[in-house]
């Protein structure tokens, strides 16, 4: 097992690693910019080590400085948490490169997921749904033409070396695809450096369900089951939930062992989210894959009791999965609400500035997870989440009604927070009967931004 790891992350994130590190009994060094000096995580860390100035750019997505000082600190492994360096192949090579383990999957299949007709291949020899679309990357517009043809309207562009949402194109109908097909692969040369483009059937008002996987270094990948990320505004999750409520089993069981083989076959090492859309009908429709912890990771390990983040430091270290795919049931549901200090009046505008009062909720069943401390300055150089609030009960009413209680303990001033937000999401139609969608928030946006200013 390593002794000393560094933490190529900050914030809620890296103080959740520090925590699996410790016990274990591996030392931890953090990598910080000037921005974050005052970071409370730093406090728990081992050792830490100033690597720039506060933009990410300079600092946090600095390879050369983060393997300095890796080097220097005599550090074991690297951590990249989520976000920065996290999903970047060229990084995962150059940590192998210098003798550092990179804890996540090796280069090699970081960077077959992260091709989606790649990753499309691979799910269907492994029997995971995927969209109706073109098998291979576009030829050019004629091939484009020729296969939404074939599938029928309305069809997605997407850049084959994209993610998360950027460079789509939604066309309903001959024209619309022709006048996007040039437009589209300008912007995924521009954005991603590769104009390829592949082609779907776009499927409206779905629901997002995401499946956890851990694949270790002798082939062995088993699942955590599901959640559901739907709540979510401009790509930005707001609530997430494990179990993915109202899924029949049987469905279930068979998503979930499609995508483990998936990550399997991809010889994959590490935590990796399999992401679908499910329609009403619960067919599902593989969108990507994410080769990271994600921020709601959390939520799975409430349900299934498996600590993640130690798994991802055993299975780098060259250990063997700790669990057999029988040994994992779920148990009870989970809630997480993200916590960011954000003006959602003011179109979610970030709030940067200092928190004289934090006062985070306890109890049975009540998790957070936040690197906040009253007197602390929240930065604005990085993203705005400040705290995650999760949520474990035996059934998902109790644990609607934990999370409402939960929110309203929690105090966080002066700086405006999405609490607010969240506890009238909890009191919503749609979020208690289970029935939004991925649009739903928007939707509810519009109408409360008309009816009430009382976030
Ligand atoms: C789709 C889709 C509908 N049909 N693909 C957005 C993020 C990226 N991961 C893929 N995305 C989508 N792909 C097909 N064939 C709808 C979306 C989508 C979406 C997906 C998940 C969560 C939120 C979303 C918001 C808008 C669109």
């Amino acid at each position: 097992m390593f002794s000393r790891i560094l933490i190529a992350n900050r914030g809620e994130i890296a103080l959740r690693i520090i925590r699996a590190a410790r016990e274990m009994g591996i030392e931890t060094v953090c990598v910080y910019s000037q921005a974050d000096a005052d970071g409370p995580w730093l406090q728990q860390a081992d050792d830490t080590v100033c690597i720039g100035k506060g933009p990410a750019a300079e600092s946090y997505l600095r390879i050369d400085r983060i393997i300095s000082a890796a080097e220097v600190a005599n550090v074991d492994a690297i951590h990249p948490g989520y976000g920065f360096l996290a999903e970047n192949a060229h990084f995962a090579e150059v940590c192998r490169d210098c003798h550092i383990e990179f804890i996540g999957p090796s280069p090699e299949a970081m960077a077959k997921l992260g091709n989606k007709v790649e990753c499309k291949k691979l799910a269907k020899a492994s029997n995971t749904p995927i969209f109706p679309g073109s098998p291979d990357v576009l030829e050019d517009e004629e091939d484009a033409m020729a296969i939404a043809e074939k599938i029928g309207y309305p069809v997605i562009l997407k850049a084959v070396a994209g993610g998360g949402g950027r460079g789509m194109r939604i066309c309903h109908n001959e024209a619309t695809l022709r006048n996007n097909y040039a437009s589209a692969q300008r912007e995924a040369q521009a954005a991603f450096a590769n104009g390829d483009l592949y082609l779907e059937k776009f499927l409206e008002n779905a629901r997002h369900v995401e499946f956890q996987i851990l694949g270790d270094k002798h082939g062995n990948a088993i699942h955590l089951y599901d959640r559901d990320c739907s709540t979510q505004r401009r790509h930005q999750k707001l609530i997430e939930e494990a179990p993915a409520p109202n899924i029949d089993p049987k469905k279930r069981d068979a998503v979930a062992k499609s995508a483990a083989d998936l990550i399997r076959r991809a010889e994959y090492a590490g935590a990796a989210t399999v992401e679908f859309m499910m329609d009403k009908d619960q067919n599902f429709f593989m969108l990507e894959v994410n080769t990271r912890v994600q921020v709601e990771h959390p939520i799975t390990e409430m349900i299934t009791q498996v600590d993640i983040v130690k798994e991802m430091i055993r299975i780098a270290a060259g250990e063997k999965l700790s669990y057999k795919q029988k040994d994992i049931s779920i148990s009870g549901h989970a809630i997480e609400c993200r916590i960011n200090a954000e003006d959602p009046e003011r179109d979610f505008m970030p709030q940067p500035g200092l928190i004289e009062q934090f006062s985070p909720p306890g109890g049975f069943g009540i998790r957070v997870e936040s690197h906040v401390q009253p007197g602390y300055r929240v930065p604005p150089n990085y993203d705005s989440l400040i705290a995650k609030l999760v949520i474990h009960d035996i059934t998902r009413e109790t644990a609607i009604a934990k999370m409402r209680s939960a929110l309203r303990e929690f105090t966080i001033a002066p700086v405006k927070t999405t609490i607010p937000m969240h506890r009238m999401i909890m009191d919503t139609r749609e979020f208690n009967e289970a029935t939004f969608d991925i649009h739903y928030i928007e939707r509810w946006l519009k109408d409360a931004m008309l009816t009430t200013s009382s976030m």
